[in-house]
């Protein structure tokens, strides 16, 4: 067998990503915890993976301890402005805790300012389909840059406003979970509006902080390429999922099924891209399905698919999700915010890091400015709608224990941080059955 070795550049940050609800355990003041007391959710997150009950020690070490020399987290924004007048020093205090014990453990903080959570008093007053939230978001920015800016520079805004959008709005899995197409555009446009405002406070309390946002990019694939109605609902499918921000972003002007909406200010809001990328969708014309737009999104058969048939292992996916960037936006560095699988046994999640490793190396090779990748995640965190069921940690967790096991991939995961690259060895050892794929001939 050929040995070979994919590299990459010097300061490369290799790291996880996570989100406050997701891990911290105890949140109760957002839509979210009231979402799972509703009963929406298939288990409730609970004491999550207890950060708050200061498990996040452990957790930084375990990361740092793997060779990563990176973190993802996010902020509460509901711990930190529990009540419209009121803000939670102690809060701000914790979170400079644990970007100082990032710091201390040579882990590059990226912090995120929403992921998904919003106060129950903003939600009342109907959270981002109330154009006032953006200047509620604003001051909380404000106020966080403010306590925070010795401890990080590197931000991310909002996280995933396209996915916050779709299952709030359309697929309903999400709070509210009320269908308006209507919202979906317009929750798009203020989170666009708010995310702008966000990367103006940052900049003028911080000249050098580097701001962006987190997409989560899906290519969509024509199931017939020749076949011209699954060719004009993919490039459908393709503009309603991923052009809200990027369309408003390159031009002021935010694209949106209903129309264009004017967003001057958004234009020009983004040092760095983040990328989310998972896996993309095969799309097939179908008009039975009105809900989905006439068309129906799958993997192709054969697929490497994950065990509840929610994600597949295709890095070609990931590859053109760089190419597009290149494209939209000549030169400007990008971020891996998160990319991973749902996988409690560990049976892909191997070869889908060594796959998506390559890939990313690939590009990089086109002189694509790829600045850092952030595996989605430490350890199995709580899954939103799919509650405890859906297993993405690099971590296995006992939620009633909170004991940690260390899956495969995490040894993998941290072979390649340490060797910045990617062996033959390392395929050999933890995926050999993606060898011929990765080292063909
Ligand atoms: O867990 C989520 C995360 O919060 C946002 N991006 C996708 C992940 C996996 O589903």
């Amino acid at each position: 067998m050929p040995s070979a070795s994919f590299h990459f550049p010097r300061n490369f940050l290799w790291g996880t990503a996570t989100s406050s609800h997701q891990v911290e355990g105890g949140n109760n003041n957002n839509n979210w915890s009231r979402w799972e007391e509703e009963g929406h959710t298939p288990h409730k997150s609970g004491q999550a993976c207890n950060w708050w009950g200061e498990e996040w020690r452990e957790d930084m070490d375990r990361a740092a301890n793997a060779g990563q020399n990176a973190i993802r987290i996010s902020l509460e924004w509901s711990r930190i402005q529990p009540s419209p007048y009121t803000w939670d020093q102690a809060s701000l205090d914790r979170y400079r805790g644990m970007l100082q014990g990032a710091a201390a453990r040579g882990l590059t903080p990226m912090v995120t300012l929403h992921h998904f959570t919003d106060p129950l008093w903003v939600t009342d007053q109907g959270a981002w389909e109330n154009e006032a939230t953006v200047s509620l978001f604003a001051a909380y920015v404000r106020r966080v840059v403010e306590a925070l800016k010795e401890q990080c520079s590197l931000w991310c805004t909002i996280n995933e406003p396209n996915v916050y959008a779709i299952e709030g709005y359309l697929r309903c899995t999400y709070p509210p979970g009320t269908y308006s197409l209507k919202n979906f555009v317009m929750v798009q446009a203020n989170l666009l509006r708010a995310h702008a405002s966000a990367y103006r406070i940052i900049h003028e309390l911080q000249p050098e902080a580097q701001v962006g946002y987190a997409l989560h990019f899906r290519p969509q694939q024509p199931a017939h390429p020749k076949f011209p109605p699954d060719v004009w609902m993919s490039q459908l499918k393709f503009s309603a999922i991923n052009m809200a921000f990027p369309s408003g972003i390159s031009t002021g002007v935010m694209r949106s099924p209903l129309g264009k909406i004017r967003i001057p200010e958004a234009k020009n809001t983004q040092d760095y891209l983040g990328l989310n990328y998972y896996n993309p969708d095969t799309v097939a014309f179908d008009l039975r399905v009105p809900g989905e737009l006439f068309s129906r999104s799958f993997f192709p058969k054969g697929s490497d698919v994950s065990e509840a048939g929610t994600n597949a292992n295709i890095p070609a996916g990931f590859f053109q999700s760089f190419k597009w960037i290149n494209k939209t936006y000549p030169n400007l560095p990008v971020y891996v915010t998160e990319n991973g699988i749902e996988d409690a046994t560990d049976r892909i999640r191997p070869r889908y890091l060594a796959e998506h490793v390559r890939a990313m190396w690939r590009a990089i090779n086109f002189c694509w400015p790829i600045r850092g990748y952030f595996h989605w995640t430490l350890v199995d965190n709580y899954e939103w709608e799919r509650g405890w069921n859906q297993r993405f940690g690099l971590w296995e967790l006992d939620v009633e224990t909170q004991e940690r096991r260390k899956r495969p991939s995490a040894d993998l995961y941290e072979a390649i941080c340490r060797e910045n690259g990617l062996t033959s060895a390392m395929v050999e050892k933890y995926c050999p059955e993606a060898y011929s794929r990765l080292f063909p001939g």
